[in-house]
């Protein structure tokens, strides 16, 4: 059976390829169990300092297979809150508690939990020709796996309401006006940039981008003392690393920072 997510260990990062192209790389259970499990083995690999997510072929990814499996049988109708805390859910929290820059290079189509899935990560690059598709509400289905609560966020309430009780398609470039996403790029030069980016970050100082993500995971929930509080916390940790120590002394040698990622 071919593997439906595909892993490249590069020097200091991860490539992870969503391999069912033929399906535009919609996830089934093999596969989201493949995604969880790269994860989990990322948060323990201390060579890993990275992360790097796009599909093979034409799309990103279209959300949840949809087969007879998902709908109502003999049996009954199947619980999708279940599927969607076991599966997509589990997927997304790992995504989002990760140590490690999650970036997304999203190669064409993303829908439904695919677009949630580009959403949780923390840096979107997406080639022009792709698009984001809040395609719940297409299906009868409500937004999971985080798209109504990313959303919101990134593009702001009346942008979202819309997006989501539409189920319309949003062009990359007009994602990136309206701040969903990082950047988009030429098609032709996605991967080179997405690479370049993450190969960057992979060599960055890991326990500062560690915290740093720590901090905006909190931000939105946090009030200003309740976040200045852990800011300083959390300078207190990053003031006693060894890549603090460096990047202090790559300055006053007036050389690049060779961060060693240790804490
Ligand atoms: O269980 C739970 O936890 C519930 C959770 C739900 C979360 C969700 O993700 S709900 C949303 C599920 N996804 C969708 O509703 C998207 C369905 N796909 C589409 O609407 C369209 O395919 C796209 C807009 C994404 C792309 O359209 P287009 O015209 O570029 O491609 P296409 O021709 O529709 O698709 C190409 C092939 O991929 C096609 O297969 P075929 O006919 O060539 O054999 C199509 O059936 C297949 N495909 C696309 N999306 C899915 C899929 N097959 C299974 N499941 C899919 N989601």
């Amino acid at each position: 059976m071919t593997d439906p997510v595909l892993v490249e260990e590069r020097p200091g990062w991860r490539l992870i390829r969503l391999n069912r192209p033929d399906k535009l790389n919609a996830m089934n259970e093999s596969m989201l169990d493949a995604l969880i499990a790269v994860f989990d083995a990322i948060e323990i690999d201390r060579s890993c300092h990275a992360a790097l997510i796009t599909g093979e072929g034409r799309g990103f990814c279209a959300g949840q297979e949809l087969s007879p499996s998902v709908m109502p049988g003999p049996g009954g109708p199947p619980d999708l809150g279940a599927l969607a805390q076991r599966y997509h859910h589990a997927l997304a929290r790992r995504i989002r508690a990760a140590r490690v820059p999650v970036i997304a290079a999203v190669n064409g189509v993303a829908a439904g939990a695919g677009a949630s899935l580009a959403l949780a990560c923390d840096i979107v690059l997406a080639g022009h020709s792709a698009s984001f598709v809040q395609a719940f509400v297409r299906i009868g289905l409500v937004p999971d796996t985080g798209s109504s609560f990313y959303l919101p966020r990134v593009v702001g309430e009346a942008r979202a309401r819309a997006l989501l009780l539409t189920g319309d398609a949003v062009p990359a470039v007009q994602a990136a006006e309206w701040g969903m996403i990082w950047k988009a790029v030429d098609d032709a030069s996605l991967m080179q940039e997405a690479e370049a980016l993450t190969q960057r970050l992979a060599q960055g100082p890991a326990p500062a981008l560690a915290r740093i993500k720590q901090l905006l995971a909190a931000s939105f929930s946090n009030d200003l003392d309740t976040q200045l509080d852990l800011e300083r916390d959390l300078q207190r940790e990053a003031g006693r690393t060894e890549d603090f120590a460096e990047g202090v002394r790559a300055f006053l040698e007036k050389r690049p920072a060779a961060f060693s990622g240790l804490e």
